[in-house]
């Protein structure tokens, strides 16, 4: 497993991931996402030809629907010409393509495609990183010439939303008779959500999920008007109204999350769903508010990256007096606020 970290040079890598080398992409996702020797400058070098992808997060319970819905989706893309890039997140698995996440992907006819790239990842112990993992990996597609890059993560949880912050809009599945619609008030996902999509509406139900879809993103709307607009997103949850599927969810500036129904397993709605996704994809390029969002996420990954930077900066030049201050503490000869502040000193005073 171990790759020596000669070899190419990151601008050899770079060149062979540009060109579209399915090896030489599968290589450079393993490299960032082992965070191998090297892996940086690989994609500092690859930045200058990212941004031309349009990034799509697809969330959901188990079993909602989303790897069928997104076999009909990449389908759909390849009818257009578009080369489709996925990413299978799995939070809960620390197994990479396994048995249990390629079951879970379901796409299989699409591997034969070479206008179709299909990774998964897991996480393998390194919690937290995935989000990054998701990104990097989603910039190397980017780079690679695929125009939509999926990112599929299972479950609605905190991970999975954090995922989710790395597309440029979140398609959230729902099924009739799951208790996706209290798990979502939960988690926060009417926040993320940018299209909602209720599967399986060829059983009973699904009509009683759009409903309470519907309340519930009347009650936020309710809820951002009480707490003011001064919070500074551009959150759908001001807009007016839900549209009806293949309408724009863009009223002025605001955005409200078009609901659509479909039946993953046979292709119906997925037509209606593309033209939801085009309609926010539209809302976040045309407009302030969506750019500005675009501009938020962009600023909460380099403070992400800063914040890990600067442990990793401070743990190396520390060394041992971050051990004596750990020390210390333990021993109750100074607070921990008071040796933090120490700490943050000694480290600055080394700059
Ligand atoms: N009746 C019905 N079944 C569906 C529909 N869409 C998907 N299914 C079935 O639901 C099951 C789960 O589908 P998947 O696409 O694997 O769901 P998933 O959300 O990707 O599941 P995980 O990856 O395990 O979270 C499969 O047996 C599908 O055939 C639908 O619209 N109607
Ligand atoms: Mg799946």
């Amino acid at each position: 497993m171990n790759e020596p970290a000669a070899g190419p040079n990151a601008g050899d890598r770079a060149a062979r991931v540009l060109a579209g080398e399915p090896r030489a992409i599968a290589r450079a996702m393993r490299m960032v996402d082992d965070r191998m020797p090297g892996h940086l400058e690989l994609l500092k070098a690859l930045w200058p030809h990212t941004g031309k992808a349009w990034v799509l997060g697809v969330t959901g319970n188990p079993g909602a629907g989303k790897s069928t819905l997104v076999d009909g989706l990449i389908a759909s893309y390849r009818a257009r010409g578009q080369r489709v890039g996925v990413v299978a997140v799995d939070p809960t698995s620390p197994y990479t393509g396994g048995a249990i996440l390629g079951d879970r992907i379901r796409m299989s006819r699409h591997t034969t495609d070479d206008g179709v790239f299909i990774r998964s990842l897991a996480t393998r112990g390194h919690l937290g990183g995935l989000s990054r993992s998701a990104r990097d990996v989603v910039r190397i597609l980017d780079a690679a010439g695929y125009g939509v890059v999926v990112v599929e993560t299972v479950g609605v949880g905190q991970d999975e939303l954090e995922i989710t912050r790395t597309a440029h809009s979140t398609l959230v599945m729902m099924a009739p008779g799951m208790g996706d619609e209290v798990q979502a008030t939960k988690a926060g996902i009417l926040e993320s959500a940018d299209v909602f999509a209720v599967n399986k509406a060829d059983r009973d139900g699904a009509d009683g999920t759009v409903r309470d879809l519907e309340l519930m993103i009347a009650l936020g709307r309710e809820t951002f008007r009480a707490s003011s607009a001064a919070r500074g997103h551009a959150t759908h949850t001001a807009a007016d109204g839900h549209r009806k599927p293949g309408e724009s969810g863009a009223a002025g500036e605001r955005w409200t999350p078009p609901i659509v129904k479909c039946v993953a397993t046979r292709g119906e709605g997925i037509a209606e769903l593309l033209a939801a996704l085009d309609g926010h994809r539209a809302w976040i390029e045309g407009t302030a508010a969506g750019r500005a969002r675009r501009a938020q996420r962009m600023g909460e990954e380099v403070r992400e990256a800063l914040r890990e930077a600067l442990i990793e900066a401070a743990v190396h030049d520390l060394g041992d007096q971050l051990d004596e201050a750990v020390q210390n503490v333990d021993a109750r000869a100074v607070d921990p606020y008071t040796a933090t502040e120490a700490l943050v000193a000694a480290f600055r005073a080394r700059r």
